[in-house]
C-alpha cells in the first residue's frame, strides 16, 4: 500500500503517524496518509510565509506565474485517466463522472485562471491634475485553504488556479476521507515549475491540522469549503486577526417545477441535478417544490427513471451511481430515510441498499412523494441520493417554500415561460438560479452562496479577486500644495 508524506517546501517529509483511505467500493484500505500534527502545520506555514515574504512568486510577472498556471493544466490533463482512477478509488464517484466531469473540470480551472491573470488590471482614477492615482491588485498573502470530499480535484483547482495565479502562496489541507488526487498534484505544480513553498499540501485532521492552520495568525486568508458548522469555526477563527476569509458551504436547493414545465426535460435534469455523485454535491436538487397539478405526473416519471440508473461498481463505465464516501455517511443517509419515514413521508422508489450489492457503502436512488415539510429530509442537508417532491399550489406558494431555508446556495425552476423563468429567478435568494438545467456550474462564471451558504464567490474574475487586495497608488506630480505647519 503506497503511503503519501507532506508536501512542504518542495520537498516530501515524513510524519509520525499515518491514516488510511478506504475505497468506498471495495470497503478495502488502498493508500495511506500522513497524518500531520500542529507541529507539521506550522512547519508547512512558516515554508508559505517565507516564500510569500521572500521568494520569487509573488513578484513574478503574471505573464509567468500565468504560464505555471497553464503548464500544470496541460500536464493534469496527460495524467487525466490516473487521476481519474484514483479519484473514483478515493471517492465512489463512477469513473463515467471522474473521467468526464471531475478531472477535464480541474484542468479547464487551472488553464482558466492561467490566461486570466495576464488580463488583470488596475484603474486609472481622474483626480485632477496635480496627482496621478492608479489602483493595482496585489495578492493577499498565504492562503490557508480546506476542502471536502466530494470533488477533492475541482475544488483544490478552483482554489490553488485563482490563488496561485494572483501571486499568493498556499497551504492546503483536503478532507481525510477523500485526500489523494489533492497530494498527487504536488508534483504536477512542481514539475510546471512552481518554486518551493508557494504550495503546501499537508494531510491530516481537521481536528488537529485544520484547526491548527485557522488558529495560526500568520494566514493572511482562510479560504474553505465544507459544512457550514465548520465554516462557522472558520469565520470566527478570521475575525481573529481580521483575516480575509471565503466560505463555500452547505445547501438545500430546490427544483422549482411549474405546471407549464416540459416535464421529460424536468425529469432528466432533476435527476441529474439530484442523482450526479450520488447525491453528494453542495448545489444538488434535494428539494423538488412542484405545481401540485403536475405532482402525480412528474413522479411518475422521476421514478420510471430513477429505477433505471445503473447503480453498482463506479470502475463499470455504464454505471452512474457508485457507493457514498463511508459507511458513516451511508448509515446517517439511511437513517434521514428512516426518519422521514416514520414521519408519515411516501417513498415513491429505492428508500434502502440496493440488493445484489453485497460490498461498498451504496443507498439506491430514493425519491419521497411528499414528505413532512418539519422533517429532516425536507429541511436539511442530507448529501445522499434522496430526493423529497412537495406539491405548492401557485407561484408565490413556491417562491416562498424556495426561500423557506437557512440555505442560498442554487435553485432551478423548470418551465416553457422564460420571462417567467426570469422574473421568478430574481425572487429566489440564491448565488446560483438555473433556468431549466440544474448543476451545470462554468469556470467563467462566479459561483457562491446567499445566507448561511457561504461568503465570497469561487470561478470567474470574482474568485480571482477574492484572492487579491486592491492597491491605490497615488503619486504627487506638482509642487507641494501648501505649507500645513
Ligand atoms: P466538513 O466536515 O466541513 O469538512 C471539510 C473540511 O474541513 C475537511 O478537510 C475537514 O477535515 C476540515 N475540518 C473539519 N473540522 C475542522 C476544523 N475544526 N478546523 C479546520 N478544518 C476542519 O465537510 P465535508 O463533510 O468534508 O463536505 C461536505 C460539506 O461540504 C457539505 O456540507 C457540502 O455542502 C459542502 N460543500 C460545499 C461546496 C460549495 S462549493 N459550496 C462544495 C462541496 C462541498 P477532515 O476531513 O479531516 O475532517
Amino acid at each position: 500500500m503506497h503511503r503519501h508524506g507532506l508536501f512542504i517546501d518542495g520537498q516530501w517529509r515524513e510524519s509520525r503517524a499515518h491514516f488510511p483511505s478506504i475505497n468506498p467500493a471495495t470497503e478495502e484500505p488502498f493508500a495511506e496518509f500522513a497524518a500531520a500534527t500542529a507541529e507539521d502545520m506550522a512547519t508547512a506555514v512558516t515554508a508559505a510565509r517565507t516564500a510569500f515574504d521572500t521568494g520569487p512568486w509573488p513578484g513574478m510577472p503574471a505573464a509567468e506565474r500565468g504560464r505555471v498556471l497553464r503548464t500544470a493544466a496541460a500536464l493534469l490533463k496527460l495524467r487525466a485517466e490516473e487521476f481519474a482512477q484514483a479519484e473514483t478509488a478515493d471517492t465512489g464517484k463512477p469513473i463515467f463522472e471522474s473521467r468526464s466531469i471531475d478531472v477535464p473540470t480541474a484542468v479547464d480551472s487551472l488553464d482558466y485562471y492561467g490566461c486570466l491573470i495576464r488580463g488583470v488590471e488596475g484603474a486609472a482614477i481622474p483626480v485632477g491634475d496635480a496627482a496621478i492615482d492608479a489602483t493595482v491588485r496585489e495578492p493577499v498573502g498565504v492562503v490557508g485553504a480546506v476542502t471536502p470530499w466530494n470533488f477533492p480535484v475541482v475544488l483544490a483547482c478552483r482554489k490553488l488556479g485563482p490563488a496561485l495565479a494572483a501571486g499568493n502562496t498556499v497551504v492546503l489541507k483536503p478532507a481525510s476521507l477523500a485526500p489523494l488526487t489533492t497530494v498527487m498534484l504536488a508534483d504536477v505544480f512542481a514539475e510546471a515549475g512552481l518554486p518551493p513553498g508557494a504550495l503546501n499540501i499537508v494531510t491530516g485532521s481537521g481536528r488537529e491540522a485544520g484547526q491548527a492552520l485557522l488558529d495560526d495568525s500568520r494566514i493572511d486568508k482562510l479560504s474553505f469549503t465544507g459544512s457550514t458548522a465548520v465554516g462557522r469555526e472558520v469565520l470566527a477563527a478570521s475575525t481573529r486577526s481580521i483575516g480575509r476569509c471565503s466560505l463555500e458551504l452547505g445547501g438545500k436547493s430546490p427544483a422549482v417545477v411549474l405546471a407549464d414545465a416540459d416535464l421529460d426535460a424536468a425529469v432528466e435534469g432533476i435527476l441529474f441535478g439530484a442523482f450526479l455523485n450520488q447525491g453528494e454535491c453542495c448545489c444538488a436538487a434535494t428539494r423538488v417544490l412542484v405545481d401540485g397539478r403536475v405532482q402525480d405526473d412528474l413522479v411518475a416519471r422521476l421514478v420510471a427513471r430513477a429505477k433505471k440508473i445503473h447503480v453498482g461498481d463506479p470502475l463499470d463505465e455504464k454505471t452512474r451511481m457508485g457507493p457514498l464516501i463511508s459507511a458513516d455517511h451511508r448509515d446517517a443517509v439511511l437513517a434521514a430515510i428512516g426518519e422521514a419515514k416514520q414521519a408519515g413521508g411516501r417513498v415513491a422508489c429505492g428508500g434502502g441498499m440496493p440488493r445484489g450489492l453485497s460490498r461498498g457503502y451504496y443507498v439506491e436512488p430514493t425519491i419521497f412523494d411528499d414528505v413532512p415539510s418539519k422533517s429532516r429530509l425536507y429541511r436539511e442537508e442530507i448529501f445522499g441520493p434522496v430526493l423529497p417532491v412537495t406539491p405548492f399550489v401557485g407561484d408565490d406558494a413556491l417562491v416562498a417554500a424556495a426561500n423557506d431555508t437557512p440555505y442560498g446556495l442554487a435553485a432551478s425552476i423548470w418551465t416553457r415561460d422564460l420571462a417567467k423563468g426570469r422574473r421568478l429567478a430574481s425572487r429566489i435568494r440564491a448565488g446560483t438560479v438555473w433556468i431549466n438545467i440544474h448543476n451545470f456550474v462554468f469556470n467563467n462564471a462566479p459561483y457562491g452562496g446567499f445566507k448561511q451558504s457561504g461568503l465570497g464567490r469561487e470561478c470567474g474574475p470574482e474568485g480571482l479577486d477574492a484572492y487579491t487586495e486592491i492597491k491605490n497608488i497615488i503619486t504627487w506630480i506638482a509642487p507641494q500644495p501648501f505649507r500645513w505647519y
